[in-house]
C-alpha cells in the first residue's frame, strides 16, 4: 500500500444537509427529499457499515493525498437495497457514479490529490450495507520492448538485442508473433533464438530476415503458456555503415485462438564510423611533433615521432591539416583526408634545418641568433646540428638551406 493513511479522520458529528443543496446528484432529486448523513472514513482497506433508504442518503469524506487508483464496493448486508454511489468533488459536484445491480455497486476510479466524497443512496429499496475502499494497483497495458546491448557500436561491431513481453495478464498468453523491421543498408540481423518464456520445448517458426524484415512465431507447447514478463526471444544486429538504425518490433499475442496486437515497439542503434589512422616518417636531427588539425584549426590530435620517425594518429573520418614541427628547422604540411577504419600513409619527409626564429624562411635573422648564442647550449632551436654547442657547424647546416622556406609540401 502507498500509504495507509489517505483518508483522514473527519469530523464525526453527523450534519443534516438539505438534499437541494448545491451540486446534490439529479438521481437525488425526489418528490420527497431526502436527508443526506455526512459520515467520515478513516483508512484505506476497511469496510465501514451504514443504511441507507429513500428518505436516508450517506455521504463519506474521503482526502486523498496523492494519486490514487481505488475502488469502492458497497454490499447490501440487511434489507432489499440496490445501492448506488456517487463520487463527489470537494463542491459536491459529482465526478462519477455507478448504479449498483441487485445487492451491489462497485465504483473503480483515480483521482488526484484533493477532498472528495462518497455518496451511497439507493437505486431501490433501503437496508444496511458495507461499504470497502480499497487502493488498486493500476493496470498496465500489456506491451513489448527490446533492448540493444550495446546501443551504439562502431561499424563492423553486433549488438545483441532482447526482446520482452511486458505485462502479460493474468492467465498468460499461449503464442506470440513478432513482426521486426530495420534498415537492411545499416544492419545486418542474425542468430534469432528463442529464450523459453513460453515454457520448456516450445515450438517456434522464424521467417528470414530478409530484406529488411523477419518474423518470429512462439507457441508453448502442450498447454504450456507464457504466464510471467520477460524475455521471449534475441537477435544479433551488426552495423553495416554509420548512422542511427531503427528497429521496430510489431508484436501479436494470443490467448487461444485469436490475436491482439500490442503497440509497437522501437529502438535505435546508433553506429559510428570507426577512427582513421594517419600514419607516416619525419626525419630532423631533433625530436619532431606532429600535429593533426581538424578544418576549424582546433587540435585533433598530436604526438612525437618515435627514434625512426615514424608516428601514428587516429582521428575521425575527415579532412584535416598535418603539420610536423622541430626546434630550429621549416616545417612540413600536408592536408590528408583519413577514411573510417582505414590506414593513411603520407610521404617520408627530412624537416630542413635553419629556420631558427620559426618564421618560415632560413635568412640572416637565423644566422644572428647563432652569433649572439655563439658557444652556449641555449637555445636548443640554433643548435641545429644538435652536439649541444651553437657554433660554425649549425651555421654550416643554416649556410646550406640559406634562402629556403616553409612549409615543406607534405604529400
Ligand atoms: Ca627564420
Ligand atoms: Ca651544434
Amino acid at each position: 500500500m502507498k500509504n495507509t493513511h489517505l483518508i483522514r479522520i473527519t469530523l464525526m458529528v453527523a450534519m443534516l444537509v438539505s438534499v437541494f443543496g448545491v451540486g446534490t446528484p439529479a438521481q437525488a432529486m425526489d418528490a420527497l427529499p431526502a436527508q443526506i448523513i455526512i459520515r467520515s472514513t478513516t483508512f484505506w482497506d476497511a469496510i465501514f457499515s451504514g443504511t441507507v433508504n429513500d428518505t436516508r442518503y450517506e455521504r463519506w469524506s474521503l482526502q486523498i493525498d496523492e494519486a490514487t487508483d481505488f475502488s469502492v464496493t458497497v454490499t447490501t448486508q440487511t434489507g432489499d437495497l440496490t445501492p448506488a454511489i456517487y463520487l463527489l468533488d470537494a463542491s459536491e459536484n459529482e465526478i462519477a457514479h455507478v448504479t449498483g445491480s441487485l445487492s451491489q455497486a462497485v465504483l473503480s476510479t483515480n483521482q488526484s490529490a484533493g477532498n472528495y466524497f462518497i455518496q451511497v443512496q439507493p437505486v431501490s429499496g433501503g437496508g444496511t450495507y458495507n461499504m470497502e475502499i480499497r487502493q488498486t494497483e493500476p493496470v498496465l497495458d500489456p506491451n513489448v520492448t527490446v533492448v540493444l546491448n550495446p546501443a551504439s557500436v562502431l561499424v563492423g561491431e553486433t549488438a545483441a538485442a532482447t526482446v520482452f513481453l511486458n505485462n502479460i495478464p493474468e492467465g498468460g498468453y499461449t503464442s506470440a508473433e513478432f513482426t521486426c523491421t530495420y534498415d537492411p543498408a545499416l544492419i545486418s540481423i542474425g542468430n534469432i533464438a528463442e529464450s523459453g518464456l513460453f515454457g520448456s520445448d516450445s515450438v517456434v517458426a522464424i521467417n528470414g530476415p530478409a530484406e529488411g524484415s523477419f518474423i518470429l512465431a512462439v507457441a508453448g507447447s502442450n498447454g504450456q503458456k507464457a504466464a510471467a514478463d520477460g524475455a521471449v526471444f534475441t537477435f544479433s544486429a551488426t552495423a553495416l555503415q554509420a548512422g542511427e538504425a531503427t528497429i521496430i518490433c510489431q508484436a501479436r499475442v494470443s490467448t487461444g485462438g485469436a490475436l491482439t496486437t500490442l503497440e509497437s515497439a522501437t529502438i535505435t542503434l546508433t553506429i559510428a564510423a570507426p577512427d582513421g589512422t594517419l600514419t607516416g616518417t619525419v626525419l630532423a636531427s631533433k625530436p619532431v611533433t606532429v600535429t593533426l588539425y581538424n578544418e576549424d584549426t582546433t587540435v585533433a590530435g598530436t604526438t612525437t615521432v618515435d627514434e625512426n620517425g615514424n608516428f601514428s594518429l587516429s582521428a575521425p573520418a575527415g579532412s584535416y591539416t598535418v603539420i610536423a614541427s622541430a626546434p630550429g628547422f621549416l616545417k612540413a604540411q600536408g592536408t590528408p583526408t583519413l577514411t573510417g577504419g582505414a590506414t593513411t600513409t603520407l610521404q617520408s619527409v627530412s624537416l630542413i634545418a635553419g629556420d631558427i626564429d620559426g618564421n618560415d624562411v632560413i635568412d640572416q635573422f637565423d644566422a644572428l641568433t647563432i652569433g649572439m648564442n655563439y658557444n652556449l647550449a641555449e637555445p636548443s632551436a640554433a643548435d641545429l646540428n644538435n652536439d649541444g654547442t651553437i657554433n660554425v657547424l649549425d651555421l654550416e647546416i643554416l649556410a646550406a638551406n640559406y634562402r629556403q622556406s616553409g612549409a615543406l609540401d607534405w604529400q
